[in-house]
């Protein structure tokens, strides 16, 4: 099985399946595609079929979105607790992961992740305000429901879904309650968390449109 990536720096989506392989010791190989320097798209488009990271590789089946391949390492997997075991908190991992999937659009847009950088009072709170409460009621319930560390007790697919929020919120020193704040620990301290954190910071692309400067104009 293989699984190709972008930049460890700024890569959510890549970042999430790779998580739960590592977290779950299934063996799978990483392949790297940039997502900056000359023709980086025209490249990406030839190595997936989406034009985006991550893809993942099965023999002949390729399959492209996060939540998919996710899926897909659970079903393969039945016997790893990819999602939690029982039906009410699975449904919930589920709905929560597909939220994180489509929605936190101006969280993601105005705080993109960055795990070498740090911004603390760079993002203007009235426009994530409205992402940042969703999250820290969303997060509260299941922690409150499971008693943490992690969302549903144990780390599962839904906490690797928020990873990466978790990361923004210590980049951008996110105005948030201890709770919060607890969890963002509960993640960066992920054995499989450390592992990509601690290559990210060896990376040294720099992804323009990634970065905070050139998302606020200040280097277009
Ligand atoms: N809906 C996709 C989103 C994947 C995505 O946007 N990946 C980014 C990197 S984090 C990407 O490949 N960007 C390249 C591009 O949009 O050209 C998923 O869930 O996997």
């Amino acid at each position: 099985m293989r699984l190709l990536i972008g930049n460890k720096n700024y890569s959510t989506w890549s970042m999430r399946p790779w998580l739960v392989l590592k977290h779950f010791a299934i063996p799978f190989s990483e392949e790297f595609a940039p997502l900056s320097g000359e023709k980086w798209q025209e490249n990406l488009q030839d190595r997936s079929p989406s034009g985006k990271v991550p893809v993942l590789f099965d023999g002949d089946l390729v399959v492209t979105e996060t939540i998919a391949i996710i899926e897909y390492i659970a079903d393969i997997h039945p016997h790893k607790p990819v999602w939690p075991a029982d039906i009410a908190s699975r449904a919930l991992a589920r709905a929560a992961s597909a939220e994180m999937h489509a929605g936190f659009t101006a969280l993601r847009n105005a705080a993109p992740m960055n795990l070498r950088a740090s911004h603390p009072g760079r993002i203007d709170y009235a426009e994530i305000k409205t992402d940042l409460r969703r999250l820290e009621v969303l997060w509260g319930e299941l922690l409150a429901r499971s008693a943490g560390p992690y969302l549903f007790g144990s780390f599962s697919a839904a906490d690797a879904m928020f990873a990466p929020v978790a990361a923004r919120i210590r980049t951008y020193d996110l105005p948030v309650s201890t709770l919060t704040k607890n969890y963002v620990e509960a993640i960066y301290d992920l054995p499989a968390f450390k592992e990509w954190h601690e290559e990210a910071l060896k990376e040294s692309w720099i992804v323009e449109q990634d970065e905070i400067d050139y998302i606020q104009g200040k280097t277009k």
